[in-house]
């Protein structure tokens, strides 16, 4: 059962039965590296290399087990929150999951309890806190032996990959729920000392009667019951109940037509609008503490062709998700294209000849060379950029990052 696993990666966190501690476990732990800006454009570029790291050898038990490579998002006290990745895991992927923990950290402006996560993640960071990429797909009983949340690559998709595009539900998304129980048990605090107890509390309490309203722990089959009871046994609900709402905010389960609701149909709203009409009370939890746009980088698959979409296309049900999205980048060398939606996008091709169309708002594209490596032409509505990353043609583009300047387009 697929609610089964949910129970089984708490026990990462909660040290039932099948966990030890790594060998750094008493120690304090330095980061490794420093945490650029994600709303710089230098940062995409400075990005390319340098985020996955050969896993420092203090973390013998994590090698020992085949975790070969690292990342971490520092907290403002300095100290990691630290992401081992399992060989058979693409460093895409660890990119991505480092991308959505940033994003769940990064400050909203004027929420109730989001508006400075500083100690969110310095809970998370003093905490230990660590997320676990392992290769495949979770097995019973041979879950790696360690205190970390564990997300498994057979439920990581990466935009613009083939689970993304064609909403592979064998291969559902977990990343933003997984990733976001890493933050609310060891940041916002449930069994581990929290920055956010009200907040928690509020959570807790609306679980509870989004159950007895019927919004949540829809038993869609004879497992639900049981699980929902596991989890009050457990203090989880909480965990478990907004991890859905936040699926649905974001659209992973806007392309579920084999029942009614998100999460297998656990949860009674599917998209956003339905959110809105039927669970008023979670969203403005979720709202509280998380923004309505995803702006990490999403860095498309690199076998990705064709156009990606930032703007939601009923034709295209991958795009119930990338509608969220604001900053998009081609990897690869496929001749692929983006386009961006209404809002002000930062887009990025690849070595390849790209068409990129920016859509309303003041759009960016960015190039990590000088301007003096490109020749920039413009034709009526099109301009043509030509240099190290192939000839790219530009519509609805506002600006042009170069490494060492920006150009503005008159239209
Ligand atoms: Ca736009
Ligand atoms: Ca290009």
């Amino acid at each position: 059962m697929r609610r089964a696993r949910s129970i089984a990666c708490l026990c990462g966190l909660l040290g039932i039965g099948c966990s030890e501690p790594d060998s750094s476990s008493k120690a304090p732990i330095a980061a490794e590296s420093e945490m650029l800006n994600p709303s710089d454009p230098a940062t995409s570029c400075a990005e390319d290399s340098g985020v996955i790291m050969a896993t420092p050898e203090r973390y013998e038990r994590y090698r020992e087990w085949g975790f070969n490579r690292y990342a971490e998002v520092v907290a403002p006290n300095g100290k990691p929150i630290r992401i081992f990745v399992q060989e058979g895991v693409t460093n895409h992927q660890a990119h991505r999951a480092r991308n959505v923990l940033r994003f769940f950290l990064s400050d909203f402006a004027g929420s109730q309890y989001g508006a400075d996560k500083s100690a969110v993640a310095n809970a998370m960071a003093d905490n230990q806190a660590a997320l676990m990429l392992p290769a495949g797909a979770h097995e019973e009983g041979n879950e790696p032996p360690f205190d970390a949340q564990p997300l498994y690559a057979a439920e990581m998709t990466v935009e613009g990959g083939p689970w993304y595009r064609n909403n592979n539900w064998e291969h559902r998304d977990a990343t933003f729920e997984e990733i976001f129980h890493l933050v609310h048990d060891a940041g916002i605090g449930t069994h581990m000392h929290g920055a956010l107890p009200d907040f928690q509390t509020a959570l807790r309490a609306e679980a509870e009667a989004a159950i007895g309203d019927g919004r949540w722990g829809i038993p869609v089959d004879s497992g639900v019951t049981d699980w929902i009871e596991e989890l009050r046994r457990e203090d989880s609900l909480a965990q478990e109940y907004i991890a859905s709402v936040i699926d649905s905010y974001y659209g992973y389960w806007g392309a579920f037509d084999d029942a009614p609701g998100g999460m297998w149909g656990i949860y009674i709203a599917k998209n956003r609008a339905e959110i809105e009409a039927l669970d008023p009370a979670g969203l403005a939890l979720l709202e509280a503490f998380l923004p309505s746009m995803v702006d990490y980088e999403a860095r498309l698959d690199e076998r990705f062709t064709g156009t990606f979409s930032l703007a939601f296309d009923p034709s295209e049900p991958y795009t119930h998700k990338s509608q969220y999205l604001i900053n998009a980048t081609l990897t690869g060398s496929n001749a692929a294209n983006l386009t961006g939606n209404a809002f002000d996008n930062r887009l990025r091709g690849n070595t390849a000849d790209n068409t990129i169309d920016g859509g309303q708002g003041t759009d960016t594209v960015i190039y990590c060379h000088p301007a003096a490596d490109y020749t920039i032409t413009t034709v009526e509505d099109w301009t043509t950029v030509t240099g190290p990353d192939g000839t790219d043609r530009l519509f609805d583009i506002e600006r042009i990052w170069f490494h060492d300047g920006e150009v503005v387009l008159t239209q």
